[in-house]
């Protein structure tokens, strides 16, 4: 919207403001009210999007858990990529090379999985071999209608089966990327990527469906695992 335009729509506004306070004045006189009529201009500002090739590329991750599989198997877990028409499939990530990669994994799935290895558990190829994770901010019907509950964060290098509930993991076996996924949960870590190439994402803990937990979710693109793309 050029200046021209936005100073049109002022003026369009006082107007319709004046027209309105006139109108109320009107009302008002015959119920022997005194109304005070105001005028109020509306300012816009124009925000010009920049991409800033040094901050941390987001990707955001939502592993929800009331997702329809079929009907014989039921309800699996999956994930999620946000992105701007909301859940988006996870079948196909995408990441720009070259860059700090900011993952925020929210998991709203209370569960407990055995992972598929004592490794598993353990923070790798991030900065540090570290992730925060903050525990019980979900919002929590049972605090009352606003109730959100914060009690901080920690900066882990490991979970622990012993004093974690432990739901999934996002792991990328070529990238050497581990990062292990408390239950209710929202976690960041940061990684960088290197240059362009393709890798399997997935799950390395026992959530899916079957004997063993490795079947449904556990072995479809875009419930438990996927192609990362870096290009
Ligand atoms: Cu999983």
């Amino acid at each position: 919207m050029g200046k021209g335009t936005t100073a049109a729509v002022i003026i369009g506004l006082v107007v319709l403001s004046m027209a309105v306070g006139g109108a109320l004045g009107t009302i008002a006189a015959g119920n022997e009210a005194s109304v005070s009529t105001s005028v109020s201009t509306v300012t816009q500002t124009t925000t010009t999007s920049s991409v800033n090739s040094s901050a941390p590329y987001i990707l955001t991750m939502v592993i929800t858990t009331n997702n329809l599989f079929n009907s014989s198997i039921g309800t699996q877990p999956a994930f999620f990529v946000s992105g701007p028409n909301g859940l988006e499939s996870s079948a196909n990530i995408t990441l720009p090379a070259h860059r700090m990669i900011e993952i925020v994994i929210m998991n709203f799935d209370s569960g407990n999985a055995t992972f598929i290895g004592p490794q598993y558990e353990n923070v790798t190829g991030t900065i540090n071999n570290t992730m925060s994770f903050y525990n019980n901010n979900a919002m929590n019907a049972t605090q009352g209608p606003s109730g959100i509950i914060l009690q901080g964060g920690q900066t882990v290098t490991s979970l622990s089966p012993e004093t974690e509930y432990l739901s999934h993991t996002f792991t990328v076996p070529s990238l050497g990327l581990n990062i292990p996924i408390a239950a209710d949960s929202t976690e960041v870590a940061y990684f960088t990527t290197g240059g362009a190439g393709s890798y399997t994402w997935l799950c390395e803990s026992l959530c899916g469906s079957g004997a063993n937990g490795s079947g449904g979710a556990m072995s479809t693109p875009g419930w438990m695992d996927g192609l990362l793309t870096v290009s």
